[in-house]
């Protein structure tokens, strides 16, 4: 009986769902972005975020603080020393482990003795202010060319002796954590057969240290339990995951100083196998980061029942309230993030850019075109965007007013658009409002598949009707 009512507990624990709740050991957000680094604020906020969502790590390693990278050897300066320590004990308070980063390979010489002293004297440094994880990163080594110059066997042995060291002298260090120079799995491979670096790095790395990479590409669409079977096959061990999203350091203002897309879908499309680690590296913009990482927190929980439409209405209404109907219309248009290298998140505002698209089809072909689908979407948008540019807390609407205000100026085109098509003429605000948009795209791009696209769609369709009718 008793043996009946234990497969009976565990049947119901089991198809129920909940014991299979098999969190990512390591689990986090990574401070990994090129670009202004997170303030003390930020990152304390940050961790109390992740202890909320139950995310086990922080990793520190913001490529623009020049003591993390250009200027690695140099030991902190005393007052930024200070505030690391402020954050470590945060970290701990937290429950939340603060993995320290370092990225040397820039100039590092793996031969040179006085260059692994700096490096672990570096490493000490911050273990006297408390940390016990550690990091050691070679990721973005390559010239212009697109050509690294990086030994993986010179490179794994450093490595080696670098966790060697920690370990013998210090018996609470947790195992090191690296990113490769050829760190996504198409820069790895050449046709059937694995590069010399990473054959070479994998041949001799400490099957301890754990390996991050970052899917098939540096930011990339998914990555799939097959995928990452391949990772861990190539480097021997069970690979851990650097996750391109919601960071967006590669969408920027002219200046350089800004990123004109944010991301703000849910994570989605990573792999429900058994996983070591993963690190979601987020965009500048600290709050607006909350709803991508959200996700990703829910999904590092438990990957193997994760629904990403489900847990992004979760998280936006956790983060947003009654605010939450509007911002997931906002959010709608600007979750994709693509260029030529790039490509991650769900389509933007998939229900807006059917009703444009099927309109646009009927077009000229119909006797009766139905613009009420259209007209909604276009509507609500631009209701939501009022709303929050009313409403929305200033933490939030200090990050987004660029993205919304774009947003407000492509549905008023919009409607500009659909009364001209509704009256067979083309208005010519619209060519106008055309270009402010495009002028403010320097700033802030959003929607660009759907009300974006429609101006132009509308625009193109009334000059091919005008050329059509020159033409007779
Ligand atoms: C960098 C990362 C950057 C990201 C997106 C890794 C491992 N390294 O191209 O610092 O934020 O892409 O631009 C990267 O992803 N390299």
């Amino acid at each position: 009986m008793k043996k009946f009512l234990a497969v009976l507990l565990l049947a119901t624990l089991f198809f129920g769902g909940t014991a299979l709740a098999v969190p990512i050991p390591l689990r986090g957000v990574v401070e990994g972005f090129y670009g202004t680094p997170w303030t003390f604020a930020d990152r304390a906020d940050i961790i109390d975020f992740c202890r909320q969502n139950n995310l086990n790590s922080y990793v520190y390693a913001p490529k623009d603080d020049p003591y993390h990278r250009n200027k690695w050897r140099e030991p902190y300066p005393a007052d930024k020393l200070a505030e690391l320590k402020r954050l470590v004990a945060v970290a701990k308070e937290n429950d939340v482990r603060f993995i320290f980063a370092v990225s040397p390979g820039l100039d590092l010489n793996y031969k040179s003795n006085d260059d692994f002293r700096k490096l672990i004297r570096k490493l000490d440094t911050m273990y006297q202010v408390g940390v016990r994880d550690f990091a050691v990163f070679f990721d973005d080594l390559k010239d212009d060319k697109g050509r690294h110059h990086e030994n993986g066997k010179a490179q794994a042995e450093f490595l080696n002796r670098v966790q060697k060291n920690l370990r013998d002298r210090y018996k609470d260090v947790a195992p090191l954590i690296m990113v490769p120079t050829e760190y996504y799995y198409d820069d790895m491979v050449k046709g059937d057969k694995l590069k010399p670096y990473t054959r070479d790095l994998a041949e001799n790395l400490d099957p301890r240290i754990v390996v991050l990479y970052t899917g098939r590409g540096v930011v990339c669409d998914e990555i799939t339990d097959a995928e990452l079977a391949e990772a861990n096959k190539i480097f021997g061990r069970e690979v851990g995951v650097w996750w391109n999203y919601p960071v967006n350091d590669y969408s920027l203002t002219p200046d350089g100083n800004r990123n004109v897309k944010l991301a703000l879908g849910a994570i989605e499309k990573l792999p429900s196998a058994k996983m070591t680690a993963i690190f979601f590296n987020p965009m500048q913009q600290v709050q607006m980061s909350k709803i991508a990482l959200a996700t990703g927190a829910i999904y590092a929980n438990n990957p193997a029942i994760y629904d990403a439409a489900q847990a992004w209405d979760k998280v936006l209404g956790d983060l947003f309230g009654n605010l939450a109907p509007q911002m997931k219309i906002f959010a709608e248009h600007s979750r994709h993030m693509e260029n030529s290298w790039a490509k991650v998140g769900a389509p933007d505002a998939i229900e807006f850019s059917t009703a444009a698209t099927l309109l646009m089809n009927d077009m000229g072909k119909k006797s009766f075109v139905d613009f009420a689908p259209l007209e909604r979407q276009i509507n609500s948008t631009e209701r939501a965007v009022n709303t929050l540019l009313k409403r929305l807390p200033k933490k939030y609407l200090s990050e987004c007013r660029p993205q919304l205000e774009q947003l407000k100026r492509i549905m008023q085109a919009d409607k500009v658009a659909l009364e001209s098509l509704k009256a067979g003429q083309l208005d010519p605000r619209l060519k106008v409002l055309r270009e402010e948009i495009t002028a403010n795209e320097k700033l802030a791009v959003i929607s660009e598949t759907a009300g974006r696209k429609f101006i132009d769609d509308v625009l193109n369709f009334f000059d091919e009707q005008n050329g059509g009718k020159r033409k007779r």
